[in-house]
């Protein structure tokens, strides 16, 4: 395609030349972008890279201003087995008349931007001559689904089956996993698992699992992370298994399976990919989690827990054992804040706040290297106040997406309307509450992507319009730059 994420400054052939010479001492730092399926993961990724390296008069952050010659381009990523970002397809879909999202992507893949600034040297300041300054900034997307798997490492398979059967005859959960007790008290207790059994079983464990996250967050906490976001295994037998009480003899397949899991896919995912990163952000859909109510917010609440325990394991475990450095700055984002109107934005990350304060007090994480806020990559919608018989509604506008229905008439994808979501508690335990948060208390409509001129300077303030991403990546990466 003809976009292109080059700065006009530097031919292609002087750029090569210059990384060979200069990459052996080009800092690298690794960031890891995560979240459940349709937290906003590439849009996030996709605006954060268009708006750093759209050639540009003026970079779009205030905080790359001030810096002499800022730029950033696209470059080869250093591992040749993890699947590219496709930052041009994502783009080119935003980018175009009719722009649409993204499509969902389900594999881990990665991205290499570098940034680059003149500063002037020590040696020769006083001859007024500038150096080029690089940081390569490798950005890792992956699964917020994988992430579940952890607390697998350690355990048995009895022991976790046993944990979750416990979690499958729990009241909340009896109506979802009514199929899978009903083929397991189906089973002979004569016959072993065999494999037909085994693959018979999982489908049905993996149907509860999907149809457990639909309804609720619950698939937060409850594993294997691959068998929702299956990536490049799916229909793999390595993800034929169930969780089942028997003797050591009758569920022997079902144990091989489940420790070649542990050790072929998740042990290696977390050496590979999470023991090399250096920052964080997890994106939170806390929009939606408020919508299923106090029981949804709550179950959020430790699916982050299961998060934390993953980027502060305590001393001695096998993942303190494998992280050689610590991931030293995490940023837990609740996407597309847009979809509220400002007054409540606020309350949002009060409430976000809320979620990982406790917790982290239940993980028992040291250090506050965290930070929350209300993250909008590519905003859609404007805020506008309505006064309906002298009562004030503050609402957004946008043109909402085809199939939507809102206050009961459906939308085809062509108008812009405005909005009403519903006001965002001021305390921030109320949404804990169950008295007082019901669920489908709030109207969160989808809205299209805004119409984005290719070819105009999509980088400059108000172009691409956001909310917070440029802090987002003061908080990331503004250490890194003068
Ligand atoms: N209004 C608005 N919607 C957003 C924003 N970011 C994401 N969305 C919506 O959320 C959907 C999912 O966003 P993605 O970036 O594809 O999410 P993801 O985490 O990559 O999803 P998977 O690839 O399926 O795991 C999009 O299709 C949009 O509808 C945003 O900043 N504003
Ligand atoms: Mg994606």
């Amino acid at each position: 395609m003809a976009y292109s994420v080059l700065p006009e400054k530097i031919t292609p052939l002087f750029s090569r030349t210059r990384s060979y010479l200069s990459d052996l001492f080009t800092p690298v730092v690794r960031v890891g972008v995560t979240g459940l399926a349709r937290s906003g993961k590439t849009v996030f990724i996709t605006s954060l890279v268009q708006c750093l390296s759209a050639s540009n008069a003026v970079p779009s952050f205030s905080r790359l201003r001030t810096i002499n010659g800022f730029r950033a381009y696209l470059e080869p990523q250093p591992d040749d087995d993890v699947p590219r970002f496709a930052f041009e397809d994502h783009i080119e879909q935003l980018l175009s008349k009719q722009p649409t999202w993204p499509d969902s992507t389900r594999q881990i893949s990665q991205l290499r931007l570098t940034l680059e600034w003149d500063e002037p040297s020590g040696v020769d300041r006083l001859k007024r001559m500038d150096v080029t300054q690089r940081l390569h900034v490798d950005i890792v997307d992956y699964p917020g689904e994988w992430l579940i798997d952890l607390a697998m490492i350690n355990q048995s398979f009895e022991k976790w089956s046993n944990d979750v059967l416990n979690v499958l005859r729990s009241k909340a959960m009896s109506e979802l996993s009514k199929p899978f007790l009903i083929f397991l008290d189906g089973l002979d207790e004569k016959n072993h698992i065999d494999e037909n059994t085994a693959i018979e079983g999982s489908k049905i464990y993996t149907q509860f699992l999907v149809d457990a996250r639909k309804g609720s967050t619950a698939g937060n906490v409850l594993g294997p992370g691959r068998f929702i976001m299956p990536g490049d295994l799916e229909g793999s037998p390595q993800l034929t298994f169930f969780p089942m009480k028997g003797s050591a003899s009758r569920v022997s397949l079902l144990e091989r399976r489940f420790e070649s899991y542990k050790s072929n896919i998740v042990k290696p995912f977390f050496e590979k990919h999470f023991a090399k990163l250096d920052r964080q952000i997890v994106l939170v859909d806390v929009l939606s989690a408020l919508n299923g109510g106090a029981v949804a917010l709550n179950e959020l609440e430790h699916g982050l827990e299961n998060v934390l325990r993953a980027f502060r394991p305590g001393k001695n475990t096998w993942l303190s054992r494998l992280l050689s450095r610590k991931i030293d700055r995490i940023l837990f984002a609740a996407s597309k804040t847009d979809h509220i109107h400002a007054t409540s934005r606020g309350r949002l990350e009060a409430i976000l706040e809320k979620c990982v304060m406790r917790a982290s007090k239940r993980v028992e994480t040291t250090g506050a290297d965290y930070k929350c806020l209300g993250l909008s990559a590519l905003r859609a919608t404007e805020d506008v106040e309505k006064t309906i018989d002298g009562e004030k509604f503050r609402c957004v506008r946008g043109i909402v997406d085809a199939g939507e229905v809102v206050s009961g008439r459906r939308f085809d994808g062509s108008e812009s309307a405005v909005v009403f979501p519903g006001d965002l508690p001021a305390d921030p335990l109320d949404a804990f509450d169950e008295t007082k948060a019901k669920p489908d208390r709030f109207h969160f409509a989808r809205f299209r992507p805004p119409l984005l001129e290719k070819g105009s300077a999509p980088g400059l303030q108000g172009q691409w319009p956001h909310i917070n991403l440029d802090t987002t990546f003061s908080f990331l990466l503004g250490d890194y730059l003068p």
